[in-house]
């Protein structure tokens, strides 16, 4: 039963969904890539595999479709579940599913494509301005990490404990992304750390937007 991923470079909600297929050592038979930056997100042929235009989607087998990276990343960990990638006790879950949506809704959600465009045609804002609705998002939510990160024992090599989890995927994800806006992890300690026992992981390494095919070297926003 073939697993077809819909992939960019550049998407980091399919930088989270990679990395947990690397985590799992699962390998999609097919991706198909879907240029952000051209719109194609936008064009018929994958508005019809996913009718909300974005990145990723995931066909396993014979479908359905699946999208939301964090539905992605469960359905990996229900159908794949070594190495666990949630904690076993149902207060360490809510807490890591709880700092996975720092990210996921909470700030990447300020600077995708689809917001970023309408700031700019609609609103007429511009881009130093547009930047500055970026940075702050993302700041908050590298503030969030750490203070998350260094108020509670259940922080270990990794968000929670030292077994990585689903927590440190979308917080890696987050500092990639936020390296897009030129935004360091200065002055965030624990994050610094976190991420990069994260990024000596070779499926983080292998999932990072710039080792991907159609990658630029370097990003500017
Ligand atoms: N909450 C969604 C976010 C999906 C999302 O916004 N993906 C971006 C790329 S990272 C996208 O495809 N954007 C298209 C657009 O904004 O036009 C998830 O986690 O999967």
């Amino acid at each position: 039963m073939a697993m077809k991923l819909y992939s960019f470079w550049r998407s980091m909600a399919t930088f989270r969904v990679r990395a947990a297929l690397n985590l799992k050592s699962v390998v999609p038979d097919e991706l198909v890539f879907v240029d952000l930056l051209k719109g194609q997100q936008r064009e018929d042929a994958y508005r019809e595999v996913n009718p909300q235009m974005m990145l990723p989607a995931m066909i396993d087998g014979d479908g359905p479709m699946m999208f939301q990276s964090m539905a992605i990343m469960e359905y990996l960990e229900e159908t794949h579940p070594h190495p666990p990638l949630l904690p076993r006790d149902p207060k360490g879950r809510a807490r890591v599913r709880g700092l996975c949506q720092i990210a996921v809704s909470d700030a990447h959600p300020m600077s995708v494509p689809r917001v970023r465009n309408y700031i700019t045609n609609v609103l007429k804002l511009e881009q130093p301005t547009l930047l500055q609705w970026v940075r702050h998002w993302q700041t908050e939510a590298l503030r969030a990490y750490e203070t998350h990160l260094t108020n509670n024992t259940g922080s270990g090599r990794y968000c929670h404990g030292d077994q990585i989890t689903l927590a440190d995927i979308c917080l890696a994800g987050q500092v990639v992304g936020s390296s897009f806006f030129e935004l360091g992890t200065e002055g965030y300690p624990a994050v610094t750390r976190v991420f990069d026992a994260c990024m000596q992981n070779e499926a983080f390494a292998k999932a990072h937007p710039l080792k991907q095919p159609g990658a630029p070297t370097s990003v500017s926003h």
